[in-house]
């Protein structure tokens, strides 16, 4: 029997990693073949993102990668998580791939190798080659074989070094951003369409770990990132119960139902008759997206706390997810959302690392056997240098602690998580609200793209080395 880990004390093999994605960070949107994304379309497009700010530079990692990955060998990650952008490397998203895209990646990827740092990708981080959304984008079922045929090309490309995949980031935003609320690309407010997405980014999720399957090496580990959402009712009323339970099929029985156990939760249909029949799901669909998966990526911010309309007025709409007249939730108009209560990061989220612990425990139960690995969690703060230069964020200490303590703790009771991936590296396009929101571990001078490690980085990279947990959260000098 092995001896129980002393109580602040992560397991051995345990990856410390940061992440990021292709558009939030790259730049050189014109370079090398690329093409537009639908995130180049929209922020191009006036009014969609705060000030009108895009990631035509971003924080230019396209030319400063080298830079990056030497940042955080420094501080002494072990692992790092990023996405491809599928348009620089299929520009039109079909057809042959374009080689000096796959090099750029081949070439971070062997820089993270040389430094000990074992890459994890994520091949779809919201942002679709804009041919692709003309075609009718992910509302099209189409879209699903495009995204296969685009995971396959990557697989062959970078499966000799790379283990770790994700097919998707958070589909949960591409489908009910994307096209319900409108507050992200492609700023669709069609709630049927939002629908039609999540069953297809759900079946390109299927079509896609089966691509990658047939052209990686055996042992590697695919992969699903979700932003389960940890919903909480308002009241114990039997109202406020079922407002919960109907947001909780919205923001995650409708992935994990197919992806876990091959099926949509039943009251999901009725609760979205008014919106669609689902006539969108084919035979055979529900198999493909039950492929089995290695491990699953959970995304933790902060809970959503609802209710039912009866009479209560909620202020305008706190699920934290952008100011737009459209709902994000299809059919779900008659539901409320409250501010939860406790402090708040920049974004307005409320931090309560509790959510971190009871989502790990559901899916160690709803998936038991499964490794988990968090694959984002992190806050946003108004960091801004001293007069010397340097950048304290005890706020960021705080809230990295509190989580990575929930994170333990799970352990401790038994769940199966074998890494943690701080969002973010580096301050970074924070999609509609533009650069206004740092998350970065890392601050980013925008006007010079110099980069300045925030205490919060020294922290977290004594915490990485020591594989433990401080019993305080003093900043690290
Ligand atoms: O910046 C995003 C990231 O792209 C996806 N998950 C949430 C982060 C913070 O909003």
């Amino acid at each position: 029997m092995t001896e129980p880990l002393p109580t602040a004390t992560f397991p051995p093999a345990f990856l410390w990693g940061a992440a990021t994605s292709a558009y939030q960070i790259e730049g050189a949107v014109r370079e090398d073949g690329r093409t537009p994304s639908i995130w180049d379309t929209f922020s191009h497009t006036p009014g969609r993102t705060a000030g009108g700010e895009t990631g035509d530079i971003a924080v230019d990692h396209y030319h400063r990668y080298r830079d990056d990955v030497a940042l955080m060998a420094d501080l002494g990650l072990t692992a790092y998580r990023f996405s491809v952008s599928w348009s620089r490397v299929q520009p039109t998203g079909r057809g042959p791939a374009v080689q000096a895209g796959l090099d750029f990646y081949r070439r971070l990827v062997d820089e993270l190798l040389a430094h000990g740092i074992k890459p994890a990708i994520t091949l779809y981080h919201w942002d679709l080659p804009q041919e692709l959304e003309d075609a009718g984008g992910w509302p099209e079922r189409d879209t699903a074989h495009r995204f296969a045929e685009y995971a396959r090309l990557v697989g062959e490309a970078l499966g000799d070094r790379v283990e770790q995949w994700i097919t998707l980031n958070e589909p949960w935003c591409s489908a009910f951003l994307g096209y319900g609320s409108g507050v992200h690309a492609p700023g669709r407010t069609d709630p049927a369409a939002a629908l039609r997405a999540a069953h297809h980014l759900n079946l390109a999720h299927g079509l896609g770990t089966a691509a990658l399957r047939s052209v990686l090496p055996a042992g590697h580990q695919l992969a699903l990132s979700l932003n389960s959402q940890v919903v909480r009712p308002f009241s114990q009323s039997p109202d406020d119960l079922a407002a919960a339970r109907r947001i909780d099929n919205l923001a995650n029985g409708v992935f994990h139902g197919p992806v876990l156990h091959g099926a949509y939760p039943e009251t999901l249909f009725a609760e979205t008759a008014p919106v669609t029949d689902w006539s969108f799901v084919l035979d055979g669909d529900l198999r493909t997206i039950r492929t089995p998966l290695d491990a699953l990526g959970l995304n933790y911010y902060t809970p959503v706390l609802v209710s039912a309309a009866d009479g209560r007025a909620a202020g305008p709409r706190a699920d934290g997810h952008g100011a737009s007249e459209h709902s994000p939730w299809p059919a779900a108009d008659d539901v409320l959302f409250h501010q939860a209560p406790g402090e708040r990061t920049e974004m307005g989220w409320t931090i309560d690392p509790t959510g971190l612990h009871e989502l790990i425990m559901r899916y160690s139960r709803e998936a038991p056997g499964l490794p988990l690995y968090i694959t984002e969690n992190g806050a946003a703060y108004d960091d801004k240098p001293d007069a010397d230069g340097r950048v304290h964020d005890p706020e960021r200490i705080a809230y990295l602690h509190g989580h990575l303590a929930a994170v333990r703790r799970a352990i401790g009771d038994g769940a199966d998580v074998r890494g943690y991936y701080l969002w973010s590296l580096l301050d970074n396009f924070e999609w509609a609200y533009g650069y206004d929101k740092r998350f970065g571990a890392v601050y980013v001078d925008y006007s010079t793209l110099e980069r300045t490690p925030k205490s919060s980085a020294r922290w977290y990279g004594e915490v990485a080395r020591a594989g433990a947990l401080p019993a305080a959260v003093e900043p690290a000098a």
